[in-house]
């Protein structure tokens, strides 16, 4: 039998306060893990100033990605209808038949429990850890311990917590002044809430346009590790055919690091984000989500990156498809994204390896040759494509 906490919560966002009573929770019950679930619809909350599920998601993953014993779970979430704890747990017996239920809360909600869906079947199925998040508090848990204990025969525990206050909504009132919440939330939080404009920040993200290390902090805050680290390989590798070529190396990392800076969203909220944005969408596009990504990517990096040069903006924007007679950053782009060395899929009819030697010799061949590889690869795996991308294949194949 394994214990497993459940650590539930609106997160919006996401702040230490939650991180320090999920860590307190465990280390204090040792608990196997604990399970950050962010609730979809609770009853006692209108949705309407609440980041989306997604925003909310990727927040908690990035916050508590460096806990080894945290992670990230869909279960309410993906669930339609009125979040309730109740078929929460239900839901966690089932999947976790032989382990023991202990649900996260914060001391102020303790009193709030008896109103919730159902709680004789809350309390008969999970063992209550309750944060003291404000040490005058301790006569008041007791008290309502005491009351769930006889009434309901409920199992209850204190977690002991530092006293500190911070709320989510303390937060939303700092973003919304302008203010500073470093050191309320893991920095990766502040950075993702600022990017997106969450949780009432309003403003630019940066003065001017950020140093290679801000852009990078950012784009760590907001694509997955696996997609950020395919980033950096990208900036490095273009850097390095700009050199052998001749073409400003700066220029070509910027480029990199930002070719794929819209690629955390789903397919869902990229069509939403064009819309609001008055970035046009073509059918095939709108089939084919993973076709966005460039043009949208080229207008974050223009709005919120303030980037104004036209050759990194268009060599971000076309790098998925190419287009015909492409310009040398388009090109370099292009080819790294495919080629960089975090890349080892099999492509098929010219190898990985003769591709990045191509890279060095001729730009131009090298990407036929890529051009050459998506196709078979688009092809074989039954994926339409794109008409530009096509179009691109037979303006450069002349040169195989
Ligand atoms: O963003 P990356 O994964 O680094 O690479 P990318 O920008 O080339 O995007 C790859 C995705 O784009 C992959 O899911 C396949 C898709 N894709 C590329 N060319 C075409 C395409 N999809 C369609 N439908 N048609 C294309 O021509
Ligand atoms: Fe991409
Ligand atoms: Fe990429």
């Amino acid at each position: 039998m394994a214990k497993i906490g459940i650590m539930g919560g609106t997160f919006n966002p996401i702040h230490n306060v939650h991180l320090i009573m999920a860590e307190e929770a465990r280390q204090q019950f040792h608990l196997k893990q604990v399970l950050f679930m962010p609730s979809k619809n609770p009853p006692h909350k209108k949705k309407k100033n609440i980041a989306s599920d997604e925003h909310r998601r990727r927040m908690i993953e990035h916050a508590i990605a460096s806990n080894p014993s945290f992670a990230f779970s869909d279960l309410e979430l993906a669930r339609e209808g009125t979040t309730y704890t109740r078929d929460t747990l239900e839901q966690l017996g089932l999947l976790y038949p032989n382990d023991k239920i202990y649900f996260i809360v914060g001391g102020d909600s303790l009193a709030a429990m008896e109103e919730w869906h159902e709680p004789e079947y809350i309390f008969k199925n999970c063992h209550i850890l309750a944060a003291n998040r404000d040490d005058t508090d301790d006569k008041k848990i007791r008290k309502q311990f005491d009351y769930y204990r006889k009434k309901y025969g409920a199992k209850l525990s204190e977690i002991e917590m530092p006293s500190i206050s911070v709320s989510s909504k303390l937060i939303r009132k700092k973003l919304k002044e302008g203010g500073s919440i470093a050191n309320y939330v893991p920095a990766c939080v502040d950075r993702y809430i600022r990017f997106n404009g969450l949780c009432g920040f309003k403003g630019p993200v940066f003065e001017g346009v950020p140093d290679d290390a801000q852009m990078i902090r950012y784009l760590s805050a907001c694509l997955n590790p696996k997609r950020f680290l395919h980033t950096l390989g990208v900036a490095a590798t273009a850097a390095n055919i700009a050199a052998v070529f001749g073409y400003p190396v700066r220029d070509a990392y910027a480029a990199g690091l930002l070719h794929d800076c819209a690629k955390y969203f789903t397919g869902k909220e990229l069509i939403r984000i064009c819309g609001q944005e008055g970035i046009p969408l073509s059918e095939v596009e709108k089939e084919n989500t993973a076709l966005i990504h460039g043009k949208l990517g080229a207008h974050l990096a223009e709005t919120k990156y303030n980037i104004q040069k036209e050759e990194i903006l268009s060599a971000i924007a076309y790098h998925t498809t190419g287009r015909p007679d492409m310009g040398t950053l388009e090109k370099i782009i292009y080819l790294a994204d495919y080629m960089e060395p975090g890349r080892i899929m099999q492509c098929s009819p010219y190898s990985l390896a003769e591709i990045r030697k191509a890279c060095f010799q001729d730009l131009d061949r090298a990407v036929a040759m890529v051009l050459k590889c998506c196709v078979t690869h688009l092809k074989h795996t039954n994926i339409p494509i794109d008409p530009l991308t096509e179009e691109t294949y037979y303006y450069y194949r002349d040169c195989l």
